[in-house]
């Protein structure tokens, strides 16, 4: 069986403590995939060391050489889309047409960051002085930690390693334990293509050990993370200690509002897309139907029929629809709810159970799983529980459909479906989220608009669009003044300046 290496300083070398991790299919457990380095805080302190050292130079690289090097690696990943979507089905289960989808993610952000280098804007202004010249400028931070989440395993690493490395900071990327592999196909893209060692180091392991020591060390200045908000609750901690620049892209409980003018049959594949693509393990998933009243019969029958025959499997089968859950403990987590919506008093629908028929029982399936009648106070509609299970809550008015969806700690992403255009502006203001999907599901974000949230789903950043160039780079005010004297400013003279003075 393969053992993986960690890429620390333009190097693939052991773990320290020579301790391996293993990487599995969750569609089929008996599939040992690799061995993967679980590392220690002594793996942390070589990784720092290394990008410490490459940032010097690194920074210095002007941009629009730092861009070609991604552009390249962009283009690559073309090259290798369909082999690096086949492993990344294999280790996190989802259908091959969604880990496609995975990779283009990343060669679109690829692309548009390499774009940056290029623009990379500040901007000018004017003086209060005469004879002096005022503009801003990006600078580097330093040496970015990424950690990630297992869910996409190459987009949302691509949101924050191209923007980080573009801006002239030095990477550690430390991957979900759960889909490694992919992780190691992308940084060895990043080497083929002639990153400078130590620029982008890769360091597996598991949260409380490798994660928390590359937050806790002096010598990282960002740490940009997507995962669960308890965990990014701890790193944001760990960062303020440290006067660390920390972002995070934490949980959501999206809703779909939908209008009694819907078009329903819209409606209904859209919500069976947000509900159950991924298996319901997206940020961004639909988790809550907002159903006007005059229509939810209807639309309820019709969601139910559509959850009831998605063909659930392995995602390397092309006639899958919805692939397996990550793991056990995910999978437990899942049960635990759908017990907690049973005896909260809402009506199962359909689902409610694992999946274990023929081959099906060697991984971690469970039904797509509808709750009516949920009330929106209840554990389940408020509580982020990332499978495939939804609830669908009733309401009369656009007002009392938007205080439900407001109604919850999270804020990431929202949708409305209605064909009236008062409905859909109101709810463009008034959606807390960061967020809003008119007459499309709650999934399927675009690399160059921002994506994150607002609550605690996030804390003032934003991902994609250039946007995310505000977390990798420090602005710097330029004064330049070319009159030959010492010119106070205004705040520090009694009298205004004339022209000419
Ligand atoms: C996530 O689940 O962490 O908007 C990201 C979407 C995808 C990204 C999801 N483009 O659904």
């Amino acid at each position: 069986m393969e053992r993986y290496k960690n890429y620390i300083g333009g190097e693939w070398v052991d773990p320290v403590g020579g301790e391996y991790f293993e990487d599995r299919n969750p569609a089929d457990t008996r599939e040992l995939i690799g061995l993967f380095p679980k590392s220690s805080r002594e793996d942390v302190d070589k990784a720092v060391a290394a990008a410490r050292e490459a940032y010097k130079k690194w920074r210095l690289v002007p941009p629009p050489k730092r861009a070609e090097i991604l552009y390249r690696v962009a283009q690559r990943l073309v090259e290798l889309k369909e082999t690096i979507a086949r492993d990344m089905t294999r280790e996190n289960g989802k259908i091959l047409e969604e880990t496609r989808g995975d990779v283009q993610e990343a060669i679109d952000m690829g692309f548009f960051i390499a774009g940056e280098g290029r623009r990379l804007h500040g901007y000018t202004t004017t003086s209060e002085l005469p004879d002096k010249m005022a503009f801003c400028i990006r600078v580097p931070v330093g040496v970015a930690v990424v950690i990630t989440a297992w869910n996409f395993p190459m987009a949302v690493p691509s949101w924050k390693i191209f923007p980080a490395l573009v801006c002239g900071n030095t990477v550690i990327f430390k991957p979900s334990e759960e889909t490694p592999l992919t992780a190691h196909h992308f940084v060895k893209v990043f080497e083929e293509c002639g990153l400078p060692p130590g620029v982008l180091n890769l360091v597996h392991g598991f949260g409380p050990e490798a994660g928390q020591a590359l937050c806790e060390h002096p010598g990282t200045d960002i740490l940009a993370f997507t995962g669960s908000t308890e965990v990014g609750r701890l790193i944001a901690e760990i960062g303020a200690r440290g006067h660390k620049r920390v972002s995070l892209e934490m949980g959501g409980k999206n809703p779909i509002i939908i209008m009694d003018d819907a078009d329903l049959d819209l409606a209904v594949q859209g919500c069976v897309w947000g509900a159950f693509g991924t298996s319901g393990q997206r940020c961004t998933a639909a988790s809550r139907l907002i159903v006007h009243k005059a229509v939810y019969t209807k639309f309820l029958d019709a969601f139910v029929e559509r959850a009831k025959a998605l063909r659930v499997g392995n995602g390397l089968d092309p006639q899958t629809q919805m692939g397996p859950i990550i793991n056990e403990a995910q999978l437990r987590k899942i049960e635990h709810y759908v017990e907690l919506g049973k005896q909260e008093g809402a009506r199962l629908m359909c689902g409610g159970y694992r999946l274990t028929d023929g081959d099906l029982k060697y991984g971690y399936f469970y039904a797509p799983t509808v709750f009516a009648d949920v009330h929106p106070s209840m554990k389940i509609a408020q509580d982020e529980i990332f499978g495939p299970v939804v609830c669908v809550i009733p309401f009369e008015t656009l007002d009392e459909a938007i205080e439900i969806a407001n109604g919850v700690r999270y804020g990431l992403s929202s949708a409305i479906y209605t064909r009236d255009v008062r409905n859909a502006m109101v709810a463009i203001r008034d959606l807390q989220a960061g967020i809003t999907y008119i007459n499309a599901p709650s999934i399927g974000a675009e690399i160059h608009l921002p994506f994150g949230g607002v609550k605690q789903t996030g804390n003032g950043h934003r991902e994609g669009g250039t946007q995310v160039l505000d977390i990798f780079s420090e602005w710097k005010a330029v004064y330049v003044d070319y009159s030959g004297r010492l010119q106070r400013a205004q705040i520090d003279t009694e009298r205004l300046v004339k022209l000419g003075d």
